[in-house]
């Protein structure tokens, strides 16, 4: 689908389009903001100090931030519950936390004001690819922990679309809250999107039948051919959207009409690409892995935040007159973390639920692959020593209780194998203990 590009919408023309060099002095004044907060916290007084920053007039020019040591996931888990907390605990309105976490989650903060600058953001977000207070928003991201719902849901709300905060799930309602609402735009996982569509003649709804318009599809990684397969079903317009939990969830990058890579809003938001492997800064254009710096948080500022997502910056100017830079479409990871159905998981995770069971053997193998549109997560193991691989009652209440432990850890309940001791594959290097099949777009 093409967007008609006869009309440019801005949410807030003057911060969107400032000439670079002011785009960059507002960059550095709010990074001296945020320093000035850090230092509230243990975690970056220790930063700073091996850094051999004293306080925030030490960040003379923005390249003064690359002294500062990265801050991993590890980091975060490491200071968790409050260690990251820059303001009195009393004055946080709003806490959200990563999905697919053991154990310590990665949970952020946000204080009223942060919340505010969120909405902000994210209403920018909707305005740039052409939504206004005429459309009416189907939320179908889930609500909860997770940052996709509440994440554009006031956005949307500010800047006076209709929002139905559906969730995700319930393809039935979904259909008919689209249909008798007329509703123009949807926000969704691409998987999601596709899976419904695949439901659409069982729930006795025809393509003329919905005033769609619109989709915004994120959170997980996806190619261009599932961006044109959703708009080609739907006839609409699918805009690529990224954010991560601990840069307050979506709307801190996102494609406008032209859709040509994802803006990052660098007001709110310092953008640095890494070699993974050296750490050195790439210039524009060259591949390598994310790193961010939040500008717009009280509550919990984050310096130097390693994504572990590999995409680039695209070199040159936008033609929607936004001088804010784009990233490309996410590439991949540069560490093992699996994005299945929207929710994040470490292989580790799933290895230490099924390690603990004396009934499981010593080896597993996770296979993640493609089930119509959406993914189906496999764990085969091998039975432990004195387990008959042919005693089905046995074995179907051990699956049941392997399903449950991972549903209560990672929220996911998988589909469960059992296989005789020694017979699943060993390598001889490193184990491969994942196999992701999806590589083929559906
Ligand atoms: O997925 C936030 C979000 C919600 C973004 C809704 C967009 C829409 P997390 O659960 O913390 O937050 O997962 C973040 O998901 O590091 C990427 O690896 C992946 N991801 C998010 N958006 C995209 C995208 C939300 N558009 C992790 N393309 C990130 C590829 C994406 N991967």
């Amino acid at each position: 689908m093409t967007e008609q590009r006869t009309t440019i919408r801005y949410w807030n023309r003057e911060v969107e389009t400032l000439p670079r060099g002011e785009l960059e002095a507002l960059q550095l004044k709010r990074l001296k903001e945020q320093a000035a907060w850090a230092l509230k916290t243990p975690f970056y007084q220790e930063q700073f100090k091996k850094a051999g920053i004293t306080g925030p007039e030490d960040f003379k020019t923005l390249g003064d931030l690359r002294r500062l040591p990265f801050t991993e996931k590890t980091d975060l888990r490491d200071y968790y519950p409050y260690g990251f907390l820059a303001v009195p605990r009393e004055e946080v309105v709003r806490l959200h936390a990563s999905s697919g976490t053991t154990g310590k989650p990665t949970v952020i903060f946000l204080t009223a004001d942060d919340l505010a600058a969120s909405a902000d953001i994210t209403a920018r977000s909707i305005v740039c690819t052409g939504a206004g207070r005429e459309d009416v928003f189907q939320n179908m991201m889930t609500y909860g922990l997770f940052t996709g719902g509440l994440g554009l849901h006031y956005g949307a709300e500010k800047l006076g679309m209709m929002v139905i905060p559906i969730s995700s799930g319930n393809t039935l309602k979904q259909f008919k809250m689209m249909k008798d609402f007329e509703t123009t735009v949807v926000h969704a996982t691409p998987s999601y999107l596709l899976h419904i569509h695949t439901r659409m003649e069982d729930c006795e709804v025809r393509p003329g039948d919905l005033k769609l318009k619109k989709a915004y599809i994120g959170a997980e990684p996806h190619s261009e051919d599932i961006r044109r397969k959703i708009e080609e079903l739907y006839g609409i317009d699918a805009y690529n959207s990224y954010g991560l939990s601990e840069m307050n969830g979506p709307g801190l990058a996102f494609e406008c009409i032209y859709k040509t890579g994802m803006h990052v809003w660098e007001d709110a938001y310092i953008a640095e690409i890494i070699n993974p492997d050296t750490l050195e800064v790439l210039p524009d254009g060259e591949e390598g892995e994310l790193v961010l710096t939040i500008l717009s948080r009280r509550a919990m500022p984050l310096f130097r935040y390693r994504t572990r997502d590999l995409t680039r910056i695209i070199p040159g100017l936008c033609p929607c007159g936004r001088t804010h830079r784009r990233i490309a479409r996410i590439k991949g990871r540069s560490d093992d973390m699996l994005i299945i159905n929207g929710v994040n998981v470490f292989p580790s995770q799933i290895e230490e639920v099924i390690m603990r069971l004396p009934e499981v053997g010593n080896n597993y193998l996770i296979v993640v692959e493609k089930d119509g549109a959406l993914d189906k997560l496999t764990v085969k193991t091998e039975v432990g020593p004195g387990m008959a691989t042919d005693d089905t009652r046995v074995l179907y209440r051990l699956a049941q209780k392997i399903k449950d432990l991972l549903k209560a850890s990672i929220t996911l309940s998988p589909h469960v194998e059992f296989h005789e001791p020694g017979s699943l594959p060993v390598s001889q290097g490193k184990a491969e203990r994942v196999q992701d099949r999806r590589k083929e777009p559906v």
